[in-house]
């Protein structure tokens, strides 16, 4: 064996094959079969002067914290003192799934044998105790074990419930918690991907492409905590939004013209009912084409904008990527003039979506994300805010895109298999660019297909749920999930996209969803309507109380969002991120942390009135009437109009009062901090608009709360200050 090293990556070879050890940091190593794509993480991007010795008579590699070995090429992980971390599992696999998958066949399932004793996974020792979360937006427990997964962007109809392999968003990292270590793997690789977590065997799990590259990193961490944040130090955290993107959103494929819009507007109002954005779907096009306004229905587009902004009201619209295959359509012209459409066998490929026959643009073309960005410029002018990207897996009515189809990069052209994952992310890069060189702020873009890193870019849903009770159950796991694969600034479809909602789920789904980052109720076109007030005053008022709690806790939320940027931490967390030895968490998928110190517990099963909660160690208060609960599980009261929500003592929460709409960060003067016991936080603020704040235009403040006296340190003074601080 042969040890060649250059900077931090050591290639080590047999005469005939190499394989590559990259120190990327101190907990992460990447490995690799050093064959390239375009599309890696760039490890080089990392300054990593982390030491290492090649013991090159023990064929191994040693770390201040690792000892990597690698016989026969094969790379295992070893701690300093010779414990396995990550180690090969070498026997052969005799698989149950082949049996199984007989079985299957006869009832009629598709089996995805590929996986099955292919060469190309990579198969890993594991205890009978390991657990492993992770993979985006999987629907089902957000504790994968026993599980396999696909990876492959999809656009799934049916309702989404726990033996689907894949949804919207492909995320190939997942974090394995054994009982006395945890670390991720990052498998870096776009093409389809196959993922198992003992689903097979006990004794291994596996994960591989068939095609691609061999290419993972192992992050290391000490607690779940770390191998996230580890994670997102690789591919990226999302920056700060702006404010107004924390408000209520509403949304409905249905809002056909401006009338439609304008009523809706004035009942919110006539409702009380706080309403931050409007979302228009598909309906406010030309024939569903990208960049056009209906002149028919939306006559007066550009009022309606102004209109609804003199009342603090923004606009966002949807954006598909099918361009209408139409001559003497710009978009159309623009694209076939500068070839920014994938291509197959020399002529433009087409498929179907909603404008009917349709072409995808090459978004892997730095040139086709540079033009495509400008073409919203036609959007930010009439003062639309934001932009929802559907449709990105992408979708296509008329079969799936065949592997085959030619995406053109700016000098290079790559085939639909193997740019299909990253098809969202670069539309949501292209988006991105485009939204931030219009005026600076903070853009703000809506995903729901994507790929690991587009956190840089964009804020997701979770596409379309439905009205059924699995799915506000699937709300918790699934965001949770999302958040521990670096996706923290995410929402559900509150009230259920497809299928005729409820009063009672409507209003139980409100009181989670004021806890995504993202809080928007939307609804398909042909589905029950749902706004707040379509039900009776019962519901109006449940709805809006927690609406107004939900502006209340904004600056809580914006804090979070600022931990998100620093640490990669998730703003909706499992219990177990915190409580690491309490085995009571591991599973726990029907509550969850809002940051570290508040405990949300909504109610998530038809007629309930009351809710098992359970609190881990620690002194916790119910958030409204400051009453100690007891530690462990209770039976706790939770009629339709209550939320269980819990605080940490020593916790101090820093809220709004009477703030209703977010359009105007500045005019925010006053804080309240509402505190349970004496109490400690550090609270950021900036003007919630713009990147100033990378300029140091922010401020840290130190809050102490000891009686009733607070004392107030500034650690950093850069913006305006609050006018005033109160306790609440
Ligand atoms: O094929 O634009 O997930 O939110 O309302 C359906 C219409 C297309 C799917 C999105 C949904 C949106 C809908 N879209």
């Amino acid at each position: 064996m042969k040890f060649n090293v250059k900077d931090n990556c050591i290639e080590v070879s047999n005469g005939s094959k190499s394989i590559f050890v990259t120190i990327v940091t101190e907990d992460i190593i990447n490995i690799s079969d050093g064959i390239k794509s375009d599309f890696k993480q760039d490890k080089d991007k990392i300054k990593s002067n982390v030491k290492f010795e090649v013991l090159e008579k023990e064929n191994s590699i040693k770390t201040n914290k690792f000892l990597i070995k690698v016989d026969n090429l094969v790379v295992d992980i070893y701690d300093l003192k010779n414990n396995p971390l990550c180690v090969n599992y070498q026997k052969d696999i005799v698989s149950k799934k082949i049996e199984a998958s007989e079985a299957a066949k006869i009832v009629g399932h598709v089996v995805d044998e590929a996986a099955i004793n292919n060469e190309n996974m990579i198969k890993i020792k594991t205890s009978k105790d390991s657990l492993f979360f992770g993979l985006g937006d999987k629907p089902g427990f957000f504790n994968r074990r026993g599980y396999e997964y696909v990876n492959q962007n999809a656009d799934v109809f049916d309702p989404h419930l726990e033996n689907m392999k894949n949804i919207y968003k492909s995320v190939p990292f997942f974090i394995v918690k054994e009982p006395n270590f945890n670390y991720g793997i990052f498998f870096d690789n776009t093409y389809k991907s196959n993922f198992d977590f003992c689903y097979t065997s006990e004794e291994y799990y596996f994960f591989g492409a068939e095609k691609g590259s061999k290419d993972y990193y192992f992050i290391f961490g000490d607690g779940l905590k770390d191998v996230v944040s580890n994670y997102t130090l690789l591919t990226g955290r999302s920056p700060l939004p702006q404010l107004w993107t924390l408000g209520y959103q509403q949304s409905r494929w249905g809002y056909e013209n401006e009338n439609d819009v304008y009523k809706l507007v004035e009942l919110f109002e006539y409702h009380k009912v706080p309403l931050e954005v409007v979302y228009l779907d598909i309906d406010y096009m030309e024939a569903y084409k990208s960049f056009t306004i209906s002149k028919e229905r939306f006559p007066n587009f550009k009022k309606l904008v102004s209109d609804l902004k003199a009342k603090g009201i923004k606009i966002v619209t949807i954006i598909d990527p099918g361009v209408k295959a139409e001559k003497g359509y710009y978009v159309y012209d623009e694209g076939i003039e500068n070839n920014c459409f994938a291509t197959i066998d020399g002529e433009v490929y087409e498929n179907v979506v909603w404008p009917g026959d349709s072409v995808y643009p090459s978004y892997v073309s730095a040139k086709v994300r540079k033009w495509w960005g400008e073409k919203i410029n036609f959007l930010l002018d009439l003062g639309v805010a934001g932009i929802w990207n559907d449709m990105n897996e992408p979708a296509s009515f008329k079969g799936p895109l065949p592997d085959d189809v030619v995406f053109s990069g700016d000098d290079k052209q790559y085939l639909h298999e193997e740019v299909h994952n990253i098809y969202g992310h670069y539309m949501c890069e292209a988006t991105y660019e485009g939204l931030l060189n219009y005026d600076g702020k903070r853009p703000f873009v809506l995903t729901r297909a994507c790929f690991s890193g587009t956190q840089k870019y964009s804020t997701f849903w979770t596409g379309d749920n439905h009205s059924i009770w699995a799915h506000i159950q699937l709300a918790i796991p699934q965001q949770i999930s999302l958040g521990l694969s670096g996706l923290a600034v995410v929402g559900t479809d509150i009230g259920g996209f497809g299928s005729n909602t409820t009063k009672e789920l409507l209003c139980r789904w409100i009181q989670l969803g004021i806890f995504s980052p993202l809080c928007r109720n939307h609804a398909g076109n042909s589905t029950r309507l749902q706004e707040p007030y379509q039900f009776d005053q019962e519901t109006i008022d449940i709805y809006k109380e927690m609406v107004e709690l939900r502006y209340n806790l904004t600056p809580y939320l914006y804090n979070l969002l600022k931990e998100h940027e620093e640490t990669g931490l998730p703003v909706i967390r499992p219990l177990l991120m915190h409580y690491e030895n309490d085995k009571n968490t591991y599973n726990m998928n029907d509550q969850f942390l809002f940051g570290e110190n508040m405990l949300v517990c909504p109610v998530v099963n038809q007629g309930d009135r009351n809710k098992r909660i359970y609190i881990p160690e620690g002194d916790w208060y119910d958030y409204f009437t400051k009453k100690k609960v007891p530690n462990g599980y209770s039976i706790y009261d939770a009629p339709l109009n209550t939320i269980p929500m819990f605080v940490k003592g020593g916790t101090i929460i820093p809220e709004y009062k009477n703030v209703l709409n977010l359009d105007n960060p500045e005019k925010i003067e006053e804080l309240y901090l509402n505190c349970f016991g004496d109490s400690k936080c550090v609270h950021y603020q900036d003007n919630a608009t713009d990147f100033k704040y990378q300029n140091n235009e922010y401020n840290l403040y130190e809050f102490t709360v000891k009686g009733n006296k607070l004392t107030t340190k500034m650690l950093h003074n850069g913006y305006k200050e609050y006018k005033s601080i109160k306790i609440k």
